[in-house]
Formats: C-alpha cells, structure tokens, sequence
C-alpha cells in the first residue's frame, strides 16, 4: 500500500481544526502510521517548497509555516496520494468544492489549512523529510477488513 505526507498547517491549528481534519481522515478509512507536532526550520522548508523559491509568496509561506507548530501525519491506503489529493482540494480555497477540507475550511491561496504530497515520487521524499524510520509504525488495521475487499488489501 502507498504512504503520503499530510502537514497539518498552522491556520488550522490556530482555527481549532485539528481534531476535525484528523477525523477527515479516519473516517475515510485511512490508516495513520506516523503522527507527530513539529516547529517546521528553514532547512526543511527550503527544501519541501523548493519549486515555489524564487515566487514572491516564497518567504511569506516559509513565515506562515514557521507561525505555530503543525501536525506532521503519515497516513497509508490503496492509491492514498490521489485520494487524500481530493479529501484536500486544489490549492485555492475559495474554490475548492464544498465537502472537500480546503473548500469547507479555507478562502485563502496560501492559508490552506493542509499540505498532501502530489505524486509518489514526492510523497517518498516527503515522508523520510519529516520522520524518521523509528517514527512510522507498522501495525495490523482491524477495520481493513471492512474497508477493502480481499483483493484490495493484498495491493
Ligand atoms: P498544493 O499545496 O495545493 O499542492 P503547491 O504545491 O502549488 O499547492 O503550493 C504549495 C503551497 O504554497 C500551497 N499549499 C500554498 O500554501 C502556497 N501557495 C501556492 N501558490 C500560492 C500563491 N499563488 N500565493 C500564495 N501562496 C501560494
């Protein structure tokens, strides 16, 4: 099964919403692995943003980031990366379809209460950015039973 990154912003943090996104996704179905609070450094924000550095909102969302804490999560399921993509939403809040967590929860570009990786080859980097081996938990999921047909879970 895939992994993906999920950082739980500090919008949402300041907002109460921490709880609520969680919940999102469990009640999905998906399987939290890592889960930890973090105060996010330049050296990983340099890297984790890298395709945004040379953008005018680089240093504004480097400062947004490093406002509070966020909540670091790795969560894993049969296709995760795209299916967490589309519990998130596009990038711009105030677009983003209402049951989606960016369109109930945000109006803004930058202040999108949540990052999930886009692509496995991301989500790779990702993971091993913000845990450590140690830090992901390899346990048996109950309820997959109930989440997945047989064939499904073996992917
Ligand atoms: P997404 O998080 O939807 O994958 P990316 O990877 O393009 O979007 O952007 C990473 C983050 O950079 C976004 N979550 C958002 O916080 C911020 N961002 C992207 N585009 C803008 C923009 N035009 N103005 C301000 N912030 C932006």
């Amino acid at each position: 099964m895939q992994k993906t990154l999920i950082l739980i912003k500090p919008d949402a943090l300041q907002r109460n919403l921490l709880g609520e996104i969680i919940s999102r996704f469990e009640k999905k179905g998906l399987k939290i692995v890592g889960l930890k609070m973090i105060q996010l450094t330049d050296e990983q924000l340099i890297d984790h943003y890298a395709h945004h550095k040379d953008k005018p909102f680089f240093k504004p969302l480097c400062d947004f980031m490093k406002s509070s804490p966020v909540v670091a999560m790795v969560l894993e399921g049969v296709d995760v990366i795209e299916a967490v993509r589309l519990i998130v939403g596009p990038t711009l809040g105030r677009k983003a379809d209402a049951g989606s967590i960016r369109g109930d929860f945000s109006m803004s570009q930058s202040y999108n209460i949540v990052h999930a990786s886009d692509s496995a080859e991301n989500a790779e980097k990702e993971v091993w950015r913000f845990f450590n081996e140690d830090e992901i938990y390899n346990y048996q999921k109950m309820d997959f039973v109930s989440i997945y047909n047989p064939e499904e879970l073996l992917k």
